[in-house]
């Protein structure tokens, strides 16, 4: 019998159209997009993350990250590279605005000339006894928008070192699965992670399953099910929120370096914590975008503070309750 080829993930060049890489993904769970920054690029980044934090802050030792691993939170307070690039990377803002669908899309170009209100889901019925009533809908969830603007869940440096096994294959949405399976959900995790090193099949490549984002929650995959995000440095692989997957194992010195984020709609709770990791003095240095990615922008119902500027909130404007 013919051995069986494994399983892999669909793959594109830097410059492919952003609806075919989303089609792919839609269709398998993850895909990878080759060449979208220059290796020089990860490394300023991965010179900063380990020049700006201590031997300490890099140590890990928990169930997913256990000892002998690096990791570092908070990638945007510690790298202004990865901040002004990666995470505003046009190709990664293309992706998370065909994913998530918000009313304000963040691709260069794709910014709205005036951003659509939430206002637009709501309305006001009277009824003969002059009774005004406030009736809010849900919006068609295949057309969106299912959030008023996305913003960053979580940025973390992921360094795999040899000696550790194989990371426990898990979904992303396992941190608000047990307070949401009942409720029908549009896509609400866009997940990135940037090759800050070649990835390899023996160097802790990120192990996913192609079509687990279909499955049951409690089918386990098959190793022959597995396929490896092999990609040169400056590449990224993307992924759903119910895309199985997990780090590989290193057997050979230096391991690999990952440089990880997570996109969620504004109306979900951030994982990482942005406003005590990126305090405002950090956050008022950074590119415009980044700032609203990490959460210093509201909508008109979420987040505002009275007298800030919704668009950022670092600066004065009219916020207010509504
Ligand atoms: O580092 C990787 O390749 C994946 C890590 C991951 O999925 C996690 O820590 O949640
Ligand atoms: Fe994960």
């Amino acid at each position: 019998m013919e051995p069986t080829a494994p399983v892999s993930l669909p793959s594109f060049d830097a410059d492919a159209p952003i609806a075919k890489i989303v089609a792919a993904m839609q269709a398998a769970g993850g895909v990878i997009v080759r060449h979208l920054a220059e290796p020089a690029l990860m490394d300023a980044v991965y010179d900063e993350v380990r020049r700006n934090t201590t031997e300490s802050e890099q140590a890990s030792d928990t169930k997913l990250w256990p000892e002998g691993n690096r990791t570092v939170g908070a990638l945007v307070a510690v790298s202004p590279t990865y901040a002004n690039h990666l995470l505003v990377h046009p190709t990664v803002l293309g992706i998370a605005d065909a994913i998530l669908l918000p009313a304000a899309p963040m691709a260069p170009g794709a910014r709205a000339e005036e951003l659509p209100s939430e206002r637009g889901h709501y309305e006001v019925r009277k009824n003969a006894d002059g009774n005004a009533q406030l009736v809010v809908r849900a919006p068609d969830t295949h057309a969106g928008p299912n959030c008023h603007h996305y913003h960053l869940g979580a940025s973390v440096m992921l360094e795999v070192h040899p000696g550790g096994d194989v990371q426990m294959l898990h979904r992303e949405n396992g941190i608000y699965q047990p307070y949401i399976e009942a409720l029908p959900m549009h896509e609400f995790i866009l997940s990135v992670m940037w090759a800050g090193t070649d990835f390899a099949c023996d160097n802790g490549a990120t192990r996913l399953v192609p079509g687990s984002h279909r499955w049951p929650e409690t089918r386990v995959a098959e190793e022959s099910e597995v396929a490896t995000a092999e990609m040169p440095k400056g590449s990224a692989v993307f992924w759903l929120s119910r895309t199985l997957h997990g780090a590989g194992k290193s057997s050979v010195p230096g391991g690999r370096t990952g440089f990880f984020h997570s996109m969620i709609p504004n109306w979900f709770r951030q994982e990482e914590n942005q406003y005590l990791a990126v305090p405002p003095e950090i956050a008022s240095q950074l590119c415009e975008p980044a700032l609203q990615l990490i959460g210093y922008r509201a909508s008109r119902s979420l987040g505002w503070v009275k007298g800030r500027d919704i668009e950022n909130l670092l600066q004065a404007g009219t916020g207010a309750p509504i």
